[in-house]
Parts: C-alpha cells; sequence; structure tokens
C-alpha cells in the first residue's frame, strides 16, 4: 500500500494536515484543494462499508451508501474504519464522494503477508466469533490457532461451537470438556445450530450492539449463521459434502452488515484462517491466557517449555493448573511457526530469481 517513496518531511506535514482535518470536524475549508473542494459538500462522519481497489463505499451517518475515492494522505483504509466523507456535489461525476481522513482504529484485525509484512483486514472490531463444529470435525487445535491470532489482534473472542444438532452421544463428553476448559480460562463459549436455528436467540444478544466479525475453518456454518441471525444477508451457503471438505469461497471482498438490533457483523474472506508465522515464540506464549502469570517464572530465560529444567509453564500442566491439552497445542503452533517460516522463505528467495 505504501510504495509511493516519500520523505519524513513530506510525511509529517501529511500526518498534520491529516489531524487537522480530523480536528476541524464538520467545517469544511475552501482554501485547500479549492478546485476540487467547490464540487464537495460539507464534511460528514461515516463508515467504511467495503474496500475494493481505489475505492470505498462508506455508509453517511445518514444512512447514504457513498462511492469514494480517497485523499492520498490516507495510508490505509479498510472495512469498518470510521472516516469523514464529503459527497460530490455533481451528479455525472464518477464517483460520489471522498475519504478525506480516517479517525484513530481501536482495533485493527490483521494478518501477516508474504511482502507487506502485516495487513490491516479490518478495523473496529469488538469481538471474534470462532465458529467450529462436528463437521468438519471438532478441533481444540485450530481453536486454539484462531484464539492466538485473537489475543495478539487485541480483540476479544468467543468460541461457537455450531451444529448442535449433529452431535453424537459419543462425541458430546469429549466436546463439553473441551468447552469447560475455555470456560474455565475465561472465554465465552456459545452452543448453536444454524439448521435447527437451536441457541440463535442467544447469540443475537451476543451481537448486539458490537461490531463482530465470524471466523473459522470453512464449512464451519458460518455463512449459515450469519443468514441466522440476519435473514436479510442471503449468504450463499456451501456444500461440505465434496471430498476436498472445504465449502464454496462465496465473498470476496470484507462486507460490514448492519444488525436490527444496532450491531454490525462484518463478512471477510481475509480472516477464514489466520497466519501465525509472523509472531514470535515468546508472542504466541502470552497470547495463551493462562500462561501468563507464569511466563518470565521459569528457570531458564530462554526456557523452551519441554524439557528444560525449572520449567514453570510444564509445573503448572503437571500441577492440573494448565489443560495438556492446550499445552500440548501450544507446541504444536511453535512447531508450525518454524515450518512456515522456513517455507515462506524458501518461496521468497525463489521469487528473487
Ligand atoms: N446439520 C447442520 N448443518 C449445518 C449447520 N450450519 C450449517 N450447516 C451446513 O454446513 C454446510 C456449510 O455451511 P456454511 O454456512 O456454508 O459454512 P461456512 O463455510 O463456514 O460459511 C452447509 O451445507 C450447511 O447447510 C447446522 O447447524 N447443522
Ligand atoms: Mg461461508
Ligand atoms: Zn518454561
Amino acid at each position: 500500500m505504501s510504495k509511493k517513496k516519500l520523505t519524513h518531511g513530506q510525511l509529517r506535514r501529511m500526518k498534520a494536515n491529516h489531524q487537522k482535518r480530523l480536528q476541524r470536524g464538520n467545517r469544511t475549508d475552501a482554501s485547500e484543494n479549492e478546485l476540487q473542494d467547490s464540487l464537495l459538500g460539507p464534511e460528514q462522519e461515516g463508515i467504511v462499508i467495503s474496500r475494493f481497489g481505489q475505492h470505498a463505499d462508506v455508509e453517511t451517518a445518514t444512512g447514504e451508501l457513498v462511492r469514494c475515492n480517497l485523499r492520498r494522505t490516507i495510508g490505509s483504509l479498510v472495512c469498518g474504519d470510521k472516516v469523514i466523507v464529503r459527497q460530490a456535489t455533481d451528479p455525472s461525476s464518477t464517483v460520489s464522494g471522498i475519504v478525506e481522513a480516517v479517525h484513530q482504529r481501536h482495533s485493527s484485525l490483521t494478518r501477516p503477508d508474504l511482502y507487506d509484512g502485516v495487513k490491516i483486514v479490518a478495523a473496529n472490531i469488538d469481538q471474534i466469533l470462532i465458529v467450529s463444529s462436528v463437521v468438519p470435525a471438532f478441533s481444540t487445535q485450530i481453536i486454539d490457532r484462531y484464539l492466538v491470532a485473537a489475543e495478539d489482534c487485541g480483540i476479544a473472542p468467543v468460541i461457537i461451537l455450531n451444529k448442535v444438532d449433529l452431535l453424537t452421544e459419543e462425541q458430546a463428553p469429549a466436546i463439553d470438556k473441551a468447552l469447560e476448559r475455555y470456560r474455565a480460562i475465561g472465554y465465552q463459549v456459545y452452543e448453536a445450530s444454524g439448521q435447527t436455528l437451536a441457541g440463535i436467540e442467544e447469540l443475537k444478544h451476543l451481537l448486539d450492539d458490537k461490531v463482530s466479525i465470524f471466523t473459522g475453518q470453512s464449512g464451519v456454518g458460518k455463512s449459515s449463521l450469519i443468514n441466522a441471525v440476519l435473514p436479510g444477508a442471503k449468504l450463499l451457503i456451501g456444500d461440505v459434502s465434496d471430498n476436498s471438505g472445504l465449502g464454496q469461497h462465496t465473498t470476496t471482498t470484507s462486507k460490514l452488515l448492519h444488525l436490527p438490533s444496532g450491531g454490525s457483523l462484518i463478512d471477510s474472506p481475509g480472516v477464514r484462517e489466520f497466519a501465525l508465522w509472523h509472531l514470535s515464540a515468546e508472542r504466541v506464549s502470552w497470547c495463551f491466557v493462562e500462561f501468563r502469570e507464569y511466563l518470565g517464572g521459569c528457570k531458564f530465560r530462554d526456557c523452551k517449555h519441554l524439557d528444560d529444567p525449572g520449567c514453570r509453564l510444564r509445573e503448572a500442566v503437571e500441577q492440573g493448573k494448565i489443560a495438556q491439552d492446550r499445552f500440548n497445542n501450544y507446541h504444536r503452533i511453535i512447531a508450525s511457526l518454524d515450518e512456515q517460516r522456513h517455507a515462506r522463505q524458501f518461496r521468497a528467495g525463489m521469487d528473487d530469481v
């Protein structure tokens, strides 16, 4: 995104102008960009509903949808961003407005990018709903990866077990135990069915007045749940009966959807899978919330929490204070980071040729 080469001075000035715009609020100022300004209406508050190419669809405070260009001063703009927009007064212009400035984000959902470091996928999200199910198989390994990603972004995760209608008597005890472990470390857990609509009322309340995003493997029923809480959404529902076990990919760009109760949902293909390879082992251990009180207490500063002597984490596992399953998943993630980093270096090396 920030490919243009700017000097520090230019960047500073751009930032200062940007700040001025934000502070100015709704007042218009014709001294700057006079020509264009004469074709633009007053400044209005808005929210980015979707972002694509060089444009953004912005919903104004009065509920109008405006297709906007972006001022050059805007470094990054994503779905969920709160912005200041001005609508074009000339109805014949190709775009109907311009994004003047972006308000500071209270949270950013990010994913690592091979070339650009970390990429922001969506902004101002209050909670990440991690959807799991029994088809595809229930996996704490996958849930823990999503939990790490959510903790890293500082956005509250909530675990949802979908397709409870398919839960068999044999499966139920192990899954109940796993969910209980998550509750014990402070996470909210919901059970629902996008099919029978069990638990949907509770889910609706969870979404009240918040900006939420659904994440989880393909086929767990994210689209079905979104359709259940917001019938007008009409998201396409994939088919997991094919051999790959992967549902159809139906969404191509992130989109913000309003709920009748006042909350919003961001439907985003960018968060199907959270890659974690950009995180250090220390960061991953911190993202396991119940590990935090033991971190820094191991005998060796570079403790790998394996068979290192004096490992406080391992002691906590032995004393039953940390669940063995979570500890195993932690080590699996650490091992996968190394693998992914190697694969990535290899790929990056190939690209250089
Ligand atoms: N039995 C059952 N099937 C469901 C439920 N929710 C979704 N499905 C089915 O699971 C498949 C994948 O659902 P979809 O919403 O497309 O999953 P997504 O890939 O996570 O968006 C579809 O065939 C749905 O009909 C549920 O609660 N119970
Ligand atoms: Mg879907
Ligand atoms: Zn240790």
